[in-house]
């Protein structure tokens, strides 16, 4: 059913229930054509290297799919760096995460109509008769309801939509009988009790083998869902309905979203984060496009599409009105409250908002797509991945990153919608920084810091199922995919669903809704889509000259809201309280910044947030000053903490056998080597003696021309420094006396000098936390000899390495050695044997002197949304922990475990106890928290 030549033409009204067919392509109907007339901007790509670069996608499709298969396989999931299977239960919890993982080979499924995409379908086929043989859906496991739909119920679909394909074609497949159906229809059942719900909205979680309420079944007991949770289910539970006939299904994913529909905040139209599965109250309040909030719009608009029922258009275009009335701040997608959606609930942004440009494409507001994408694709450039999250100012947030589709996914659309070769090119550098900084032999590795390209042990399975898919079709011509996608629609987790079922058995489905668009107001609606023949062969540099003004958007690092201050400030006047004098004890000043509007807000981890209203300010006069004096207050705020970062540094270990794979976070010290402006610093480590460092070495010998391991503790770092470079060590690393402590959990910090002159010491020097210092420790231990290479950032594998490793025999290799390591590693007590008197005595003596206090470590920002309400954070009061200077508000991946994933490899074995960082992260870590468990 392409309708590319015919049906509604684009600016002219969609007839009711004949839905677009702009979806798996973009733009059937309104954007395909585009991408012959591009005349001008961005150089064409040739075709060969379109064809290349498809080629490479295949390449490295091959080798994800192909070493899951060869050491995963039958598990759900491919641990890239041990390479072996992650199997539930065998593995440290990771929390939330894990609730993906049913024991039904996950990975397969999700890849199942990956396979024919990119012309696979020998493999496919074999594919197919692997889950058919192998895959059990009745395991006594808690899987997440969210996560079971769009993986496996959407990749069975999938799978049988394309399987139907193939065999009508009359080649392949032509055993098939819908067994895949067969085996969604029978997942479909085991999720149907999880909506046994007054609201009907379903639990978060349910058991695979006893359900929900069994006393066997190990949950039921979740009062709350996130939005995002409850309301993508439709595209999968349709379409199971109508391919099977079974009504039931799509009636009670309607029904979830009619609740969620119901329960929008009526005066904003927003919904919030997450609700109460009983009462249809809101838990979280805040609102965005990202995490907890962003397929739920998706399948709004996407639901329109497949079954043609326009309420689902309406109650999407309500969304998206307040949404870019509310949310949008072009290029940034900031979150707000759903009742004052004026004010920002936060000050950074999630990576999962990325789909958003994709979407933008779909409904046909093509500006803001190419805006917010711009802005991404300049993060990406600096990060080499989206980081987890990141600030309106554009530093990492959260420096985590697994393998995510969604920046690609919306790069495919913004390519079908204008043609432009721009991004193909940003396809290219996607593929690029794949294969330099996630590529590992035995398939790709989630990155777990960007900034330091350090790895975890994970691939997950969306990569598979959706990366590659995006990346093949952007480089694709049409006659390299075997049928026509422009037949399909991708849900969320990009798997194909045929627009035929629009019209199959469609009747069935309308008995049970509420239809309320009668209220609404549709005088607004868009019930046409752009036309891009008139649009972009008029103006081919259209794209990009919504992109130039955002080209140094992320250099200069400055965010609108502060532009428009400083521009409405220049006369000069001060404000009656400097900001560098305020004092959040002093009731004169709490007094004053009363009058200005300004409100004082106490955050349990000592920082107090500035918010102000210039409507409470007791005169327009006062508010004028209160904007002048939240200015000072950005200004100072951002002064201050560009002098106290530094970024994070690298410690790899090249020896045999990690050959560069190893790298461990480390912080950097104000002293010493910069190795931010020199070449690394690459040696064999040795520990001194005394281990603490603080004294004259006793064991010059053992460590000299060599990077010396100092624990740290007692004596200020400056005075271990000076120690071992008079012993004539090249570099040092200082390593964590807490036990147990990890950049996992704790802030990273930079090392102060001693309040003197530093000049003195020459050698570079890095700090790591107990778990990753214990790596180097344990490897010492194993294979005595170890090289690290001290960096800024980790660096690539060279040939040298590559050889080494070449020639280092087959028995020996790295997931060998990473196992050995792994066991022996539990074994081993990260005191230093050699010097055991040492490590008795408390380990913080030094912390007073030798840390400069951070009395403003947060970012200052201003509430870009709204031009009466600033909101800065700053610090109250020195940390208590205040010798550490924060290198940024880095969150930290949380597990409601006692155990955590380890730092890059998967052999750590103590995590920080939750109840201490929830002290001190509380307020951001509840909404990574909801991240993890709502969204992978
Ligand atoms: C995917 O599983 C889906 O796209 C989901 O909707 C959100 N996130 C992941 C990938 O990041």
């Amino acid at each position: 059913m392409s309708e590319a030549g015919g049906g509604p033409g684009c600016g002219s009204p969609v007839p009711q229930r004949a839905p677009w067919s702009l979806v798996a392509a973009t733009a059937a109907l309104c954007l395909v054509s585009a991408t012959s007339v591009w005349t001008a901007g961005a150089a064409p790509m040739s075709k060969e290297e379109k064809q290349k670069l498809g080629n490479q996608v295949l390449e490295m499709f091959d080798h994800a799919y192909g070493n899951y298969m060869e050491h995963a396989y039958p598990a759900d999931e491919l641990m890239p760096l041990t390479c072996r299977g992650r199997v539930r239960g065998q593995e440290p919890s990771r929390g939330d995460v894990d609730d993906a993982l049913g024991k039904f080979s996950l990975t397969l499924i999700d890849s199942l109509d990956t396979l024919v995409v990119l012309n696979k379908t020998k493999e496919f086929e074999d594919a197919v008769r692997k889950v058919l043989k192998d895959v059990n859906l009745d395991n006594d496991v808690v899987v997440s309801v969210f996560e079971t739909n769009i993986r496996v119920l959407g990749g069975l679909l999938g799978g049988h939509s394309l399987a139907i394909m193939l065999k009508e074609k009359g080649e392949y497949m032509q055993w098939y009988n819908d067994e895949l159906l067969q085996m969604a229809k029978q997942l479909g059942y085991k999720l149907l009790p999880a909506f046994n719900t007054t609201s009907g909205l379903p639990y978060p979680r349910i058991n695979l083998k006893f359900g929900i309420r069994k006393p066997e079944a190990r949950t039921g007991t979740e009062t709350d869902t996130c939005t995002a949770c409850a309301g993508t289910l439709i595209l999968e539970f349709a379409a199971l309905s109508r391919f099977t006939g079974a009504t039931i299904f799509e009636e009670y994913a309607r029904k979830a979203l009619d609740f969620l529909w119901e329960k929008r905040q009526r005066s904003s139209n927003l919904v919030g984060v997450t609700i109460n599965i009983h009462t249809g109250d809101w838990v979280r309040k805040d609102s965005g496009v990202g995490a907890g909030i962003d397929s739920y719009y998706e399948y709004l608009l996407k639901a329109y599409v497949l079954l043609g029922d326009d309420s689902f258009l309406e109650r999407f275009n309500t969304h998206y009105d307040a949404i870019m009335r509310y949310i949008s701040q072009p290029p940034l997608l900031l979150d707000v409250h759903i009742h004052k959606p004026m004010l920002n609930a936060r000050t950074w942004m999630d990576a999962l908002l990325a789909f958003f440009p994709g979407l933008q494409v779909l409904k046909g507001d093509i500006r803001p797509a190419i805006e917010t994408h711009e802005m991404l694709y300049q993060v990406i450039k600096k990060h080499n991945f989206l980081p987890e999250a990141f600030t309106t100012d554009f530093r990492v947030h959260w420096a985590q990153h697994p393998l995510r589709p969604e920046f690609a996914e919306s790069t495919y659309f913004l390519y079908k919608a204008t043609g432009d070769p721009y991004y193909l090119e940003v396809g290219k550098t996607l593929i690029e920084n794949l294969n330099k900084y996630a590529r590992v032999p035995c398939g790709f590795a989630a990155m777990k810091d960007v900034r330091t390209g350090s790895h975890e042990d994970r691939m997950d399975s969306f990569f598979l199922a959706e990366m590659f898919k995006y990346l093949y079709l952007l480089f694709a011509d049409k006659e390299d995919i075997i049928f026509d996608i422009e037949d399909y629609i991708f849900t969320t987790e990009a798997h194909l669903l045929p627009l035929w079922l629009s019209t199959t058995n469609q009747s069935i489905s309308k008995k049970n809704t509420t239809s309320e668009y009668t209220e609404l107001d549709d005088s607004n609606f868009d019930w046409t889509c752009p036309n891009t023949q008139i649009l972009f062969p008029n103006d081919p540099l259209y794209a990009q000259s919504i992109r130039e003004p955002l080209k140094n958007v992320v250099d200069k690092s400055c965010p609108r809201g502060i532009i428009r201050v400083e521009e409405s400030f220049r006369s000069g006047a001060k404000p009656p309280l400097r900001a560098r004098d305020f004092m959040a004890t002093n009731p004169e000043h709490l007094e004053i910044l009363k009058k200005m509007g300004v409100s004082l807000i106490h955050l349990k981890d000592g920082r107090v947030q500035l918010v102000q209203h210039a409507i409470q300010a007791a005169s327009s006069i006062d508010a004028e000053d209160g904007l002048r004096f939240m200015q000072e207050m950005i200004e100072l705020s951002s002064q201050q903490q560009k002098e106290q970062q530094l970024p994070p540094r690298a410690v790899q270990i090249v020896s045999h056998p990690f050959f560069g794979r190893v790298v461990l976070t480390a912080g950097p010290a104000q002293f010493g080597l910069d190795l931010s402006k020199h070449k690394e610093t690459r040696g064999f480590v040795a520990s001194s003696k005394p281990y603490n460092g603080c004294s004259e070495l006793t064991n010059p010998e053992a460590v000299v021309g060599k990077i010396a391991l100092i624990q740290r503790g007692q004596c200020m770092f400056a005075e271990k420094a000076r120690n071992i470079q008079n012993a004539g060590a090249i570099g040092g690393i200082v390593i964590d006396d807490n036990e147990g402590s990890s950049s996992d959990t704790a802030p990273l910090f930079q090392m102060a000098g001693d309040g003197k002159d530093t000049d003195d010491i020459k050698i570079p020097m890095l700090f790591l936390f107990s778990k990753e210092g214990s790596i180097i420790l344990d490897a010492i231990r194993e294979y005595e000899e170890v090289e690290v290479l001290l960096s800024d950032k980790a660096k690539d594998r060279d040939p040298e390495m590559e050889n080494e490793e070449q020639a280092s025999s087959e028995n020996d290799s790295q997931n060998q050695s990473a196992e050995q390591m792994t066991s022996s590693s539990q074994d081993v007590d990260l005191v230093d044997q050699e010097s055991p008197e040492e490590n008795s005595v408390n380990s913080h003596a030094e912390s007073a002197e030798s840390f400069s206090p951070a009395e403003m470590d947060n970012a200052a920002s201003i509430s870009p949304s709204e031009q009466n309400s600033h909101l800065i954070e700053t610090h109250e009061t020195t940390k208590l922990d205040g010798e550490c200077t924060d290198l940024d508000n880095q969150i930290q991946e949380q597990s409601e475990t006692e155990e955590d994933s380890s730092p890059n490899v998967s052999w750590g074995k103590k995590v920080q106890p939750i109840d201490s960082i929830l002290a001190d992260w509380n307020e951001d870590i509840e909404a990574f928290e909801m991240m993890e468990k709502d969204e992978l």
